[in-house]
């Protein structure tokens, strides 16, 4: 008992999209930054790192000094930890508070408050609500109370009706240099995805996102926000990649933003940033309009390619123009072509393309043009790759749950049921058949095969990337003329594949 007040915060294991990818916990980095500035001590579990030894580890860091239990939590089989570990805590360690932040919280709110062993949650971005939460616990003479807390989500001491804070509507601009990598730096080695050589860090190079697809999330949680979207300046995010280049050994940078390429001369000053300061790090980006993209010219491109980055994650979504009208893309099939044409002249790029399936209304034969445009990508770019589709998910606050409403979509009433919503789940919209859903589930099993992404991809050298190389070359042809001609029969592939995502899903 030496007064410093503690909080551990909680990393729960991810579904079969944490297997290939294991990026550094930057959601609890950011949310104990503000806590950390007010005098408490900080503690780390990654359930990811040594996922059969949670209970031990919380064990061995929870002492009398610590005045709460944080754990992040994403939508799908992290539900399914971050509910095993509080039930836990709930039973040895009754009087110890319990607080759930992260998307799944900011997308569905007060109703995380029906598990009885949640005595707290956050909605939105966590720094500073989390430290209010903290400076009342620790009984601060400044503390504000609960209901004074933006982004808070208690339950009313008189009715224990859960009550819920409205965010702040402004984004949470840290700076890299209060991010708290030294709470993770002694495990730095043992993040990355698909077992790349190079020590992956995810990074922002602006927030929000100005554009308005339907079926996403952004849209729905910055609506309340003035500015939707907000470049962090060009030599403050070069300076964030030559600190964590410099003091944590940061190979590979990952942007993180929902949009990086709103203003491609805010990019170009990054890359010219990098250059001029000779920082040697490849580079990725998860967020990439076909629009974007249309307006990049050669020499952009090229300079891409020539700054070391590796991969665009874009967000094609449909080869059916009535469904990407739907989802608001503003742009054609035929814009998504001519991407992926002008790409393939820069094959050190990889383009890798998300989809969406299963939005209310889209037909077999949407499908049938999504499956269509998907293969004259592959066959006119060789360093294209799929994503695995991912299946349509209503998400509260967004334009399509609306029409997934009129559609008759019931949203889950137990925690539980929304383990099953991620790509690799078992969740499936009441308005699509069952001739749909087998499609999607034999699109689903065979994107990992049809564009070789086992070969394309910088994968090690384990035994597992090695059986799932030799995997690619025999199967890959088989996927490939299943998907070309939708042939869901006999999809004994698929049974494999769930029992491999099983034991990857735990
Ligand atoms: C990296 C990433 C992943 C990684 C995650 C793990 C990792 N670190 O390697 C992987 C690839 C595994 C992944 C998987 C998925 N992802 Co993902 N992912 C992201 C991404 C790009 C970055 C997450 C991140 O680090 N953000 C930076 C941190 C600082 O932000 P943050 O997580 O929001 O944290 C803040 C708050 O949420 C809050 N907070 C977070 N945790 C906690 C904990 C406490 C106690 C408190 C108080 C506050 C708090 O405070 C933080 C600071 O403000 C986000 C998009 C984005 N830019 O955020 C999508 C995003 C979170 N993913 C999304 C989706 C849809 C998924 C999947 C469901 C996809 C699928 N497979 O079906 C799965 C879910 C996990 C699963 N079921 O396996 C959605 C949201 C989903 C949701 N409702 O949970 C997002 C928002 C993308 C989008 N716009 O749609 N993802």
């Amino acid at each position: 008992m030496n007064g410093t007040k503690r909080l551990l915060l909680i990393y729960p294991a991810m579904g079969m999209s944490g297997v290939l990818v294991r990026h550094l916990p930057l959601s609890l980095l950011y949310a104990a930054a503000d806590a950390l500035k007010s005098g408490f001590c900080v503690d780390i579990i990654d359930v990811r790192l040594d996922p059969s030894g949670w209970r031990e580890n919380i064990a061995a860091r929870l002492s009398a000094d610590t005045i709460l239990v944080g754990i992040s939590v994403m939508t799908g089989t992290p539900v399914s930890g971050a509910l095993e570990i509080t039930r836990w805590l709930k039973q040895y360690y009754p009087d110890l508070p319990v607080v759930w932040g992260g998307p799944h919280v900011t997308f569905c709110g007060a109703e995380v408050l029906s598990e009885r062993g949640i005595d707290f949650a956050v909605s939105g971005y966590g720094s500073k609500p989390l430290c209010r939460l903290a400076c009342n616990l620790r009984g601060d003479s400044d503390a504000v109370q609960p209901e004074q807390i933006p982004g808070l989500i208690y339950r009313d001491p008189e009715t224990s009706v859960a009550r819920s804070v409205p965010p702040e509507n402004t984004f949470e601009l840290l700076d890299f240099r209060d991010i708290p990598y030294q709470l993770i730096e002694s495990d730095l080695s043992r993040y990355g995805q698909l077992d790349m050589a190079e020590r992956i860090f995810p990074l922002y190079s602006s927030m929000g996102c100005p554009y308005r697809c339907s079926f996403c999330s952004s849209p729905a949680q910055y609506a309340g926000m003035e500015r939707k979207y907000l470049p962090i300046s060009a030599g403050e995010v070069v300076d964030h990649i030559e600190y964590v280049h410099k003091r944590y050994g940061a190979g590979y940078i990952y942007f993180i933003d929902d949009d990086s390429f709103v203003d491609l001369a805010h990019v170009a000053a990054i890359i010219d940033g990098i250059d001029r300061k000779g920082i040697r790090v490849r580079l990725g980006f998860r967020g990439a309009r076909v629009d974007e993209i249309l307006r990049m010219d050669d020499e952009f491109l090229s300079k891409l390619a020539a700054s070391g980055t590796s991969i665009l994650h874009i967000g094609a979504e449909s080869g059916s123009q009535r469904m990407l009208d739907l989802m608001r893309k503003g742009c054609t099939v035929a814009d998504i072509l001519e991407v992926n044409r002008r790409l393939a002249k820069h094959p050190e790029i990889v383009a890798a393309y998300n989809w969406v399936v299963g939005t209310p209304g889209e037909t077999l034969d949407d499908l049938r043009m999504t499956r269509e445009l998907i293969l004259r990508l592959l066959d006119e770019n060789p360093a294209a790759i799929i994503f695995a589709p991912n299946m349509f998910r209503p998400l509260p606050g967004t334009e399509l749950y609306e029409l997934a409403l009129q559609h008759g979509y019931r949203r889950p009433e137990r925690l539980e049921e929304w383990v099953e919503v991620e790509v690799e789940g078992g969740f499936r919209p009441g308005w699509i058949s069952p001739e749909f859903a087998r499609t999607v589930e034999m699109m689903r099993v065979t994107s990992y095969f049809i564009d070789d992404k086992p070969l394309k991809l910088q994968t090690g050298n384990t035994l597992a990337y090695r059986m799932l190389r030799v995997a690619a070359r025999l199967y890959g042809p088989l996927a490939r003329f299943r998907f070309r001609h939708g042939i869901t029969a006999i999809l004994v592939e698929q049974r494999l594949f769930a029992w491999f995502v099983g034991r990857m899903r735990g």
